[in-house]
């Protein structure tokens, strides 16, 4: 998708407050600062997701209309040790509010810090998104900060640990896997509109985000 116009619509903790119209969307999900907003950033050519070196920079669902076609998506991050508990509670209420709104959801893109290992949550949400029958592409960010080496060890253990074969290497910095990720965005898009059903939840199962341990309600 060519995007010709994008703005922020609404900044929301509750889903009464979710824009209304049915378009498909389009949700960024992941740990707190592995770069989701820099990633949206990216993908629509400007910078309008706020970004932030310091973990639970973004706080609500953030909603951007693209094209007048569909909505991005930008989650708070789940599972950052640093951030207090009670804030972490919320920002894991916030996402649980979302995966269980059924909004009509074309794919979830689920962004993992390509320098390490992804984490015990990061694979629970994957897991979770499988059984709830939810559309979702991993993609592993921040390639810029790793060698040709690291790169190859660092997507086969993605690969390895997600089972899943078609993950995106991408960096918000270089532009890297941006094609690739419009490209399956696009599709998914695409199969929501002619089948209508890409997938929404129509069960309420733990969200991996609110696990107790890591983000104590
Ligand atoms: N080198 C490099 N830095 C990146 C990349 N993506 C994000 N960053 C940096 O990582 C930090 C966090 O980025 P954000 O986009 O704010 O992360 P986020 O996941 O939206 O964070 P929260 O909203 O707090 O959950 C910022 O300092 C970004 O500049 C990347 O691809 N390469
Ligand atoms: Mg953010």
């Amino acid at each position: 998708m060519k995007v010709l116009d994008c703005r922020l619509l609404t900044g929301a903790s509750r889903s009464s407050e979710y824009p209304r119209g049915g378009l498909p969307e389009v949700v960024f999900l992941g740990r707190s600062n592995v770069g989701k907003s820099s990633l949206i950033n990216r993908l629509l050519g400007r910078s309008l997701a706020r970004t932030s070196r310091t973990p639970g920079r973004t706080q609500q669902a953030h909603f951007y209309s693209v094209n007048d076609a569909v909505l991005f998506v930008d989650l708070p991050g789940y599972g950052y040790a640093r951030v207090p508990a009670k804030v972490k509670a919320e920002l894991a209420g916030i996402i649980e509010t979302y995966l269980t709104a059924r909004r009509p959801l074309a794919v979830a893109v689920l962004i993992v810090d390509a320098r390490h290992e992804p984490s015990d949550l990061d694979l629970e949400m994957s897991r979770w998104l499988g059984g709830e029958g939810l559309p979702f592409q991993i993609v592993s960010t921040k390639m810029d900060k790793l060698s040709n080496n690291q790169r190859h060890a660092s997507l086969s253990r993605t690969r390895r640990l997600s089972g899943r074969e078609d993950i995106i290497p991408f960096s918000s910095q270089t532009g890297e896997g941006k094609r690739e990720l419009w490209q399956a965005i696009d599709n998914r898009i695409a199969s929501l509109r002619t089948t209508g059903t890409a997938g929404t939840p129509d069960t309420a199962s733990r969200i991996p985000a609110s696990h107790p341990e890591e983000s104590p309600k």
